[in-house]
């Protein structure tokens, strides 16, 4: 202490900050190289700092008024709980319940906060995001118990469900003119909307409200119905036959959610082709399954339980990605921090039959192989795909693949040399990830990572391609480098050696404001001879959408209108129906 006197305070803080992330152990050891994109993806606001919760406190931690620990509170959940958890028992952050962060003290945790680490947290005061008061509250704060959230059970659940327009009085045949498999269902995050947009014309249909910044949209198995879902655990259901499509039900599933899908299975056990609607929440960890015609709530579960191989008790494993199975009537359920896959057996809800596969923790997002029987879902801050087999319900394979894989639903096409593989890019390395899927006729490629291409940079999140299509576009929206944010990498199938060509879509998009125009999610029309992408900035800025010719990779179309909000993802109605990608 003495010696740390005589350095001049920023010194002294940098040597404090580098002595609390040291004490902090093993876990930011492991943490090492947290990247920028990495750290941008996770450290989105919940929707939880809006809740009420009560002011938990610990007679150890230093006193704080209520006013204090509810300002606190918001912080955290719209800074910190992304990367720390609701509990704070650590996800891609470290663990910060009292029991260590009392040990460390106030001071210590403050230059933790100021100066962030190498270990990936940011540096929150000198960046100027917080200020000194602010830091001094929040190393106060996480010395207290960690305030939980309210449970979302089914009286609350009920209380959200609406149904708009009954099924009796929907249209009994299509009411428009749309070409309604070649509709695309764009998400406009900041504003909780979707735009619908006519594939054919470009021409949006509508804009329809749904939840807090929606994530995702997935369609019926008969192509009806649209399923939208909010952060907020808002889901809206939209049905395409209406003169002009619109919400026709929703309802809260939980506090806070990120999937939802429909039944598919259509088979010797019965016909569930648009039967039940499941969606999977983050908070409570739980996942709802509905009526799918009136989203009427029929049965919760929820997933706490002990994680994969530790077999250490998680109090909130969130749910991730959810697909239906083809081969049975289940659900495919990724539970992320304990790192399980949940088949769910849907034909008896009242008698539930859960096969649980454990394969790896921190289970994210996934796709089928081209024949839908595997599902490859990445386990992201392991660096691993599992490989479900969805016709025998266990796990088939576990691949090791590069830093921190996120494949969206990943992208399947024929090699050359491997026969059918399934792909996915990395938000922590420039790699994209060939797998094997034909354990038939390519025995020896099968579920083995059998090439790795070289891309741009780390910060790919979204990769697609298409059977009636040669190309194999991998977008790049977290790299730091806004060259490459803005651009997108496309690869010739036949000719992978050949590296990859570089699609300046931002620059197409010729936008009026310098705002970020991250280039995110390639996505197919029905025919697959067109590919959008969205050109995101941030809500006060223009966006818009880029069409590109699949086969000529020439600029095709620009959709620009004031009302096309922080676009995001997009879904197209046949290829999300028919999981083409
Ligand atoms: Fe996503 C899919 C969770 C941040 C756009 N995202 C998913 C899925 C999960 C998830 C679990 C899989 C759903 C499924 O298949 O059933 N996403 C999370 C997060 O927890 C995270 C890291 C932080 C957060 O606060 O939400 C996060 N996601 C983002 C973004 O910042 C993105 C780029 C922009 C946005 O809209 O917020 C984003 N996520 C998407 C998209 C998909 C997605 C477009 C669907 C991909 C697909 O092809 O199906």
């Amino acid at each position: 202490m003495k010696t740390m006197k005589r350095f001049a305070p920023l010194a002294a803080a940098l040597l404090a900050a580098a002595a609390v992330a040291a004490s902090f152990g093993a876990h930011a050891q492991e943490k090492k190289g947290v990247t920028e994109s990495e750290l941008k993806y996770q450290a989105g606001a919940s929707p939880l700092a809006a809740e009420a919760m009560y002011q938990s406190s610990n007679p150890k931690a230093p006193p704080m008024t209520k006013a204090e620990f509810d300002s606190a509170r918001k912080i955290y959940f719209e800074r910190c709980a992304g990367c720390h958890g609701v509990l704070r028992k650590g996800a891609t952050g470290k663990p910060l319940t009292p029991d260590i962060t009392q040990d460390k003290g106030t001071e210590y945790l403050k230059v933790f906060i100021a100066y962030g680490s190498p270990a990936g947290m940011p540096n929150w005061q000198t960046s100027g995001e917080m200020d000194e008061k602010t830091v001094d509250l929040m190393a106060r704060y996480i010395q207290h118990d960690p305030p939980v959230p309210p449970e979302f059970g089914m009286a609350q659940i009920k209380e959200t469900w609406k149904v708009i327009i009954p099924p009796a009085q929907r249209p009994t045949k299509k009411m428009n003119n749309y070409n309604i498999e070649n509709i695309f269902s764009t998400t406009l995050r900041d504003t909780g909307e979707v735009a619908l947009i006519d594939g054919d014309t470009k021409k949006i249909i509508n804009i329809v409200k749904t939840g807090y910044a929606v994530h995702i949209s997935r369609t019926s198995a008969s192509g009806r119905f649209l399923f939208v879902i909010g952060r907020d655990g808002k889901i809206n259901m939209i049905d395409l036959w209406m003169p002009k499509p619109d919400n026709v039900a929703e309802v809260r599933i939980g506090l806070e959610a990120r999937s939802v899908d429909t039944s598919k299975y259509k088979g010797k056990e019965g016909n569930y082709s648009d039967k039940l609607v499941i969606a999977g929440a983050y908070w409570p960890p739980q996942y709802v399954m509905m009526k799918g015609d009136t989203l009427e709530p029929l049965k919760i579960v929820s997933t706490r339980g002990m994680v994969v191989g530790t077999q250490e008790y998680h109090p909130e494993p969130r749910v991730a990605s959810i697909v239906a199975s083809h081969f049975k009537p289940e659900f495919v359920v990724n539970v992320k921090e304990t790192g399980k896959t949940l088949m769910v057996d849907y034909s008896n809800i009242d008698a539930l039959k859960v096969t649980e596969i454990g394969s790896a923790p921190f289970l994210h997002d996934g796709g089928w192989d081209s024949t839908k029987r595997y599902f490859m879902v990445a386990a992201n801050q392991s660096n691993k795909i599992s490989v479900i087999d969805a016709k025998e319900g266990k796990l088939a394979a576990i691949v090791e693949v590069g830093k921190i894989p996120h494949p969206g639903r990943g992208a399947n096409f024929i090699h050359p040399k491997f026969g059918p593989v399934w792909s996915t890019g990395h938000l922590g390395d420039e790699t994209i990830s060939l797998i094997g899927t034909d354990p038939v006729k390519h025995k020896q490629y099968a579920f083995k990572e059998v090439a790795k291409l070289k891309g741009p940079g780390g910060g790919a999140l979204f990769i697609k391609s298409h059977p009636k299509s040669t190309h194999l576009y991998s977008d790049t929206p977290l790299n730091p480098d806004a060259k490459i944010s803005q651009s997108v990498a496309v690869y010739d199938i036949k000719n992978l050696d050949k590296g990859y060509t570089v699609l300046p879509i931002a620059e197409w998009a010729d936008l009026k404001d310098d705002g970020a125009k991250r280039v995110v999610q390639p996505e197919y029309n029905k025919a697959g001879d067109e590919v959008w992408f969205a050109v995101w900035s941030a809500k006060n800025k223009e966006s818009a959408l880029v069409v590109v010719d699949d086969k000529t990779l020439k600029l095709k179309a620009v959709i620009k209108d004031p009302r096309l909000i922080t676009p995001t993802g997009h879904f197209n109605v046949y290829n999300t129906q028919h999981d083409v990608y």
